[in-house]
């Protein structure tokens, strides 16, 4: 069986995706593209021979052309965008963030669970690295004894040009939002956003910012957010745990074609990624391969995000942005 799959959006994700599901991810085919920005989807088109292109996704779900749809459009989009998709019956996988308010995800939530079976499955891609993967691996073995505090770091090289301050939590911090319960399997119950000295290069948006996420077992989550620190592509994890600590290889392998640290000339050196196509490669090409099987099969993914835990990471950043806005300690209302 083969998958016919569309891809709503030719933006930084959108062409990864296309790439990934013409050239590496068996099960699928990809059929149609569609962008406002008829030009982008023309040029992904042709560089993978796909003959079907539309200026608006609603017309690539109504061509018949597709049975799976990826959603990579702008934030602002996806919870519409999934909403159409879910009506025309189509699979989805919708990139992060589900949607950026409570009210379009909550939207989301109540229709698909409505339907028969699950359609929809949301990208937190994080869920198939296997440095992520091996962290919850060795949590649920308890081999150090109970987690204690946990300590992530996310920066990236530049902000999106003018962005505000509470996009680093929707637009970024959420996959943190996302990974720390999946690691933990504990939901998060409450959360802090402070900040101190902000980069100079920024005009209109606070630039690092510190998020602290507590825990229904009350353990402490540490998130150092820094969407422009220029140097590049940093994502870490360390786990404190009552005998000992885990944490993610910093700095990661990049991929197969970049496996090393090199020490020479007394220096030890590594690349950073310029963003998180690199970094996060095998996990989404082992997200997509799940998500064109699980599709085949009628069904979503069992490791992948679903609406319901989506709609949850929204409230979280919800609750950042309030305490980003108000000061002090939110509770993420249940
Ligand atoms: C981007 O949309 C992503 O999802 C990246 O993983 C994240 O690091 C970046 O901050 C977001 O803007």
């Amino acid at each position: 069986d083969i998958l016919r799959v569309g891809v709503i959006g030719t933006g930084v994700m959108g062409r990864d995706h296309a790439r990934l599901l013409a050239t590496e991810i068996s099960g699928a085919r990809l059929t149609a593209i569609a962008d406002v920005n008829l030009d982008g989807a023309r040029e992904v088109a042709e560089r993978h021979g796909v003959g079907a292109v539309f200026s608006d996704g609603s017309e690539l779900m109504a061509s018949g052309l597709v049975d799976a749809v990826v959603i990579a459009s702008p934030d602002h989009l996806h919870a519409g965008t999934t909403l159409a998709a879910i009506d025309a019956g189509l699979a989805v996988l919708c990139e992060k963030p589900l949607a950026p308010t409570v009210e379009e995800a909550e939207e989301v939530a109540a229709k698909h669970a409505s339907l028969e079976r699950p359609l929809v499955s949301v990208g937190f891609m994080r869920r198939f690295d296997p440095g992520y993967v091996a962290l919850r691996r060795r949590l649920d073995a308890g081999a150090h004894g109970r987690l204690l505090m946990s300590h992530s770091v996310h920066r990236n090289v530049e902000a999106y040009p003018g962005s505000p301050s509470s996009a680093t939590i929707t637009n970024s911090a959420v996959h943190e939002i996302d990974i720390l319960p999946w690691l933990t399997r504990t939901p998060i119950a409450e959360v802090l956003w402070t900040a101190g000295r902000s980069t100079s290069l920024l005009d209109e948006r606070l630039d690092p910012q510190l998020l602290l996420l507590r825990d229904e077992a009350s353990v402490l989550h540490t998130v150092s957010m820094q969407v422009h620190a220029q140097y590049g592509y940093d994502v870490r994890c360390e786990l404190v745990c009552e005998r000992g600590s885990v944490e993610l290889p910093n700095p990661p392998a990049l991929n197969d074609d970049e496996p090393l640290i090199v020490s020479s000339g007394l220096t030890r050196s590594a690349a950073y990624a310029a963003d998180w196509r690199p970094r996060f490669e095998t996990a989404y090409r082992r997200e997509l391969t799940a998500w064109v099987r699980a599709c085949l099969a009628g069904t979503v993914p069992e490791e992948a995000a679903t609406i319901d835990e989506s709609l949850r990471t929204t409230k979280i950043a919800h609750a950042l942005v309030a305490s980003m806005n108000d000061g002090g300690w939110v509770a993420v209302p249940r």
